[in-house]
């Protein structure tokens, strides 16, 4: 607790001056009557002193602050040993700023503009953030810090790299007639559509003949229009389309056409993939088809590449092979699917791009898919290079060549 003793030429003085100074608070414990000045008792006169407490301590001005730390943390200090501590903080504090200029400066330790401008690209094209990452990651270790001034070479590298993360169906070799293909998807995607256009695909229709026969089954008769919409496609394709309710008769079905024919395509019900037991209800009559039937998932390209995951995820249960990619006519950017099928480990086989049956729909390759990417130079000889075999896929593309 801190003291005070003041003097004052009456009572009420002295009491004004501990109030200016100490304020309200301050409590006086001792008065008494003081001498002072005069020589020999002559001139003399009387004061009054009193003596308190006033509960708290003045704030102490810097110096002393810093003593009475030095002197808490050890030993009292002596201002010679305290001014060679200050002096040694302040030249350490020099030395700081010295080595915060000499750094490099924050736009130097951002990202380098092609970097940036290839992430912006990605973004554009809708890649998935891990994509993105991934393929910045790529180009930061492969690219010497001089080489990725060249915006355009590092464009071109990333292609590739995209190229590299596509995989293809390899339709089987099925000796034993016929192969069996199931469509499964999630509502409005185009399954109906891209049956009939496989449908005739397959079929191959050669000098007013199929070369292959085709049949076509439905699982959708409880809508009205969903049995009719495949039965006008089996109409004008002259192609057989029969129509079944349950796992019986799915069956009954594909027994008749064992041998007999080279393609059965099934059409299914739309389903929402979050319906579990709708999806449940499906999967329980197609099982159906026999193991060696090929389901594939189908798609619309212009799904979010985190909606692509989970639709991928939702319809495992039918264990699908493939996936086709629907309406790569109504998107620009096709990264949402690629970045999503790749990490879902998921091969493309078909993509359709447009609602005419029979000719929109050709094989998936990786030229046809990196030429809808937005913005990016698709490099023949690159591709070529990488992916020789798919050299003559790129032909029909308008894709640069920039000569050997
Ligand atoms: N632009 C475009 N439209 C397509 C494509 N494929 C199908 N469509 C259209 O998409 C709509 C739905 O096609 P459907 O084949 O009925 O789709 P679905 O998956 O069978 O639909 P549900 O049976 O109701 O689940 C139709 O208008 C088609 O013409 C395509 O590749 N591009
Ligand atoms: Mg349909």
């Amino acid at each position: 607790m801190p003291y005070f003793t003041e003097q004052g030429k009456t009572h009420s003085e002295c009491l004004e001056k501990i109030r200016a100074r100490y304020g309200s608070g301050a409590k006086v414990l001792l008065e008494r009557t003081v001498r002072k000045g005069g020589f020999l008792g002559i001139g003399a006169y009387e004061e009054v002193e009193m003596t308190g407490t006033y509960g708290y301590a003045p704030a102490p001005d810097l110096e002393t602050a810093k003593r009475q730390v030095l002197a808490a943390a050890g030993k009292a200090v002596p201002d010679a040993a305290l001014q060679t501590v200050l002096k040694e903080i302040r030249s350490l504090n020099e030395k700081l700023d010295t080595k915060i200029s000499e750094a490099p400066r924050v736009q130097e330790l951002r990202e380098h503009p092609s970097l940036q401008k290839l992430e912006e690209d990605l973004r554009i094209n809708d890649f998935s953030p891990a994509c993105i990452r991934g393929i910045l990651e790529r180009a930061r270790k492969e690219f010497p810090l001089d080489d990725l001034d060249n915006y355009e070479d590092v464009q071109k590298r990333a292609v590739l790299w995209i190229a590299e993360q596509i995989a293809l169906y390899q339709e089987p070799d099925i000796r034993k007639k016929p192969r069996i293909i199931v469509l499964v998807g999630p509502t409005g995607v185009g399954k109906t559509t891209t049956i009939a256009k496989l449908a005739a695909m397959y079929g191959e229709l050669s000098g007013g003949q199929w070369r292959h026969s085709v049949r076509m089954i439905t699982l959708d008769n409880y809508r009205i229009g969903g049995k009719h919409q495949i039965e006008k496609y089996g109409e004008i394709m002259e192609i057989p389309v029969s129509t079944v309710e349950n796992y019986e008769s799915l069956r009954k079905a594909l027994a008749l056409y064992r041998e007999k024919v080279d393609f059965v395509l099934v059409d299914t019900i739309g389903k929402s993939p979050r319906n579990y037991g709708e999806l449940g209800e499906m999967k329980a009559i197609l099982d159906a088809c026999p193991a060696k039937t090929e389901f594939q998932l189908c798609i619309a390209a212009s799904t979010k590449s985190s909606d692509i995951k989970e639709i991928l995820r939702q319809f495992e249960p039918f264990k699908y092979r493939a996936v086709i990619v629907t309406k790569l006519d109504e998107t620009t950017g096709v990264g949402n699917v690629i970045s999503a099928l790749a990490e879902g480990g998921k091969p493309i086989s078909f993509i359709t791009t447009g609602q005419t049956v029979p000719p929109d729909i050709e094989r998936a390759s990786i030229a046809s898919l990196l030429c809808n990417l937005e913005g990016f130079t698709v490099d023949r000889q690159i591709l070529g290079n990488r992916f020789g075999a798919y050299l003559d896929s790129l032909d029909h593309l308008k894709l640069k060549d920039t000569g050997a």
